[in-house]
């Protein structure tokens, strides 16, 4: 979906609008800085319990391990990582100000020294990496979730769901959800993000990840294939439907050696292949064994202890039979292709049609649920002025109400039986090109294209117009309609 024309532009004027209205209230300067958030990069949380792999799976999309792994200070707290000109640490206090901080990077992960401070004192950490991957996209790691009681799953949670007098402004446009098995716990913290008021997660912004999922085959082979079967399930689970719109396979261990795999590791890595079958299954068949066990490959039991925190076992096996089928004949041919089985290049495509496409929109959102959470908790004169331009704003902007219908969908607040799938898909909810929207091949021809584009408009105004179509159908096949009539331009444009 294109960037919706003028809609980034009618939110800043609103915000503008606002900081007046405002002036002279420290909320002036809370509507700037919501204004100036506009043009930074789309910032995108990535939450779940502890141990999900949060940290790992954040150093795989970065392509740098940069965020500590282990359980110690640094991950009590919520850290971001954002593009920058050199690398640098600071520290964000509760009081609201923020101080220069000291950090360390020996052995691979940043150390930020927090000085004197205790964590109650730090809001949050910010650091600046100078990664072009970073240019488009704010990555945020938070803390786990161990249960709803503990001191750090609070943290994490008031962080992303911001809620009563202090709310400043939703930290976070979007958020990578990471689950290893659907818990209980899991669907309570993605619905205090996904609550209404706060303008938060909507399946829309939310996408669940099953992470870690070469442990889910005991380091089989075809665990993969395995985690895809689970995956699928979890996406047609009605909780997890209204709560993120897919769920994406990952084993993040994997991909992150994968984006920062050196040749001595490969070399080790092919030693292991070349040794004969019997040698190398004996090694492989457990964690310990290939800890612990005697063996007359070529690895010392440093250089697997080292292989086995990098890769863990699945991951020893795929590059093993990688090199010995000669898919792999050198380091960077592995790194492609343990990237490619480890879930994270489709990870990294769900990320650019879901996020990155709709960057404008989400942060659109973003600022509108700034502004609105404002204007209730401090209701001056001139402030209903306000609510019923952003109302006029939303009501203009046809890609937001694309996006609360997809919510409606998805939570059942609308009930479209039979077409639900194709609306969804219309939406743009798997795949937002014309042809993803159509449910179309990529081989498909202009006529096709037409064929499919008539067939929509004439199904949705059909039931726009039944006698016997409940209000909200009616509604929802006018939005549909819409979204039909615009995918029309867009490819008469193309074709044109
Ligand atoms: N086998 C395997 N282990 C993983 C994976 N992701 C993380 N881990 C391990 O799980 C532990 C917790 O990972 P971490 O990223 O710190 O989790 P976080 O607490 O959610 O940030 C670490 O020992 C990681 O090495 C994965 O995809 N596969
Ligand atoms: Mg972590």
């Amino acid at each position: 979906m294109s960037a919706p024309t003028g809609l980034l532009a009618q939110v800043r004027d609103l915000l503008v609008a606002g900081a007046e209205v405002y002036a002279g209230t420290p909320f002036e300067a809370r509507l700037r800085r919501a204004s100036d958030r506009l043009d930074e990069p789309l910032r995108v949380a990535v939450a779940g319990k502890l141990k999900a792999g949060k940290s790992t799976l954040l150093n795989a999309l970065l392509g740098e391990e940069l965020a500590p792994t282990n359980a110690g200070e640094a991950t009590r707290l919520v850290t971001w990582y954002r593009h920058g000109q050199t690398y640098r640490a600071t520290i964000r206090l509760t009081d609201g100000g923020h101080a220069a901080a000291d950090f360390r990077r020996d052995a691979g992960p940043i150390e930020v020294d927090l000085g004197e401070r205790t964590v109650e004192e730090i809001d949050h950490l910010v650091v600046d990496v100078p990664s072009a991957r970073l240019e488009t996209l704010t990555l945020i790691d938070t803390p786990g979730i161990a249960s709803l009681s503990t001191s750090t799953s609070t943290r994490t949670l008031s962080f992303l769901a911001p809620s009563g007098d202090d709310e400043d402004e939703t930290p976070a446009d979007a958020v990578l959800y990471l689950l290893r098995h659907l818990h209980e716990a899991d669907v309570a913290v993605l619905e205090a993000f996904h609550d209404e008021d706060l303008a938060q997660a909507t399946p829309v912004n939310a996408i669940g990840v099953l992470s870690r999922a070469d442990e889910l085959g005991a380091g089989r082979l075809d665990a993969m294939q395995s985690a895809r079967t689970i995956a699928a399930r979890y996406r047609r689970d009605p909780r997890l439907r209204r709560l993120c719109q897919t769920v994406v396979p990952v084993a993040g261990l994997v991909a992150e050696a994968a984006a920062t795999l050196n040749e001595e590791e490969y070399r080790a890595l092919a030693r292991l292949a070349e040794a004969p079958r019997a040698e190398r299954d004996a090694l492989t068949l457990s964690a310990d064994r290939f800890a612990n066990a005697e063996t007359a490959v070529a690895l010392t039991p440093i250089d697997r202890a080292h292989l086995l925190a990098r890769f863990g076992l699945f991951g020893i096996r795929l590059s093993a039979s990688l090199v010995r089928l000669g898919a792999a004949p050198s380091a960077g041919r592995l790194a492609a292709e343990l990237s490619q089985r480890s879930g994270l290049e489709e990870l990294r495509r769900v990320l650019q049609s879901q996020f990155s496409a709709r960057a404008e929109l989400l942060k659109a959102r973003s600022a509108l649920g700034a502004l609105n959470a404002l204007v209730r908790q401090a209701p001056v004169a001139g402030a209903e002025r306000l609510v019923a331009s952003a109302e006029q704003v939303h009501a203009g902007a046809h890609v937001l109400a694309e996006m609360r219908m997809l919510h409606q969908l998805r939570s059942g607040a609308i009930d479209l039986d039979g077409d639900a799938a194709d609306a969804e898909r219309l939406l743009g909810a798997d795949d937002t090109s014309v042809l993803g929207r159509l449910g179309l091949g990529a081989d498909a021809s202009e006529e096709d294209v037409r064929e499919a584009l008539l067939a929509s408009l004439d199904r949705w105004q059909r039931r726009a117009e039944h006698p016997l179509s409940p209000q909200p159908v009616v509604d929802a096949a006018r939005v549909l309609i819409r979204t039909t009539e615009g995918l029309i331009a867009e490819a008469r444009t193309r074709s044109g």
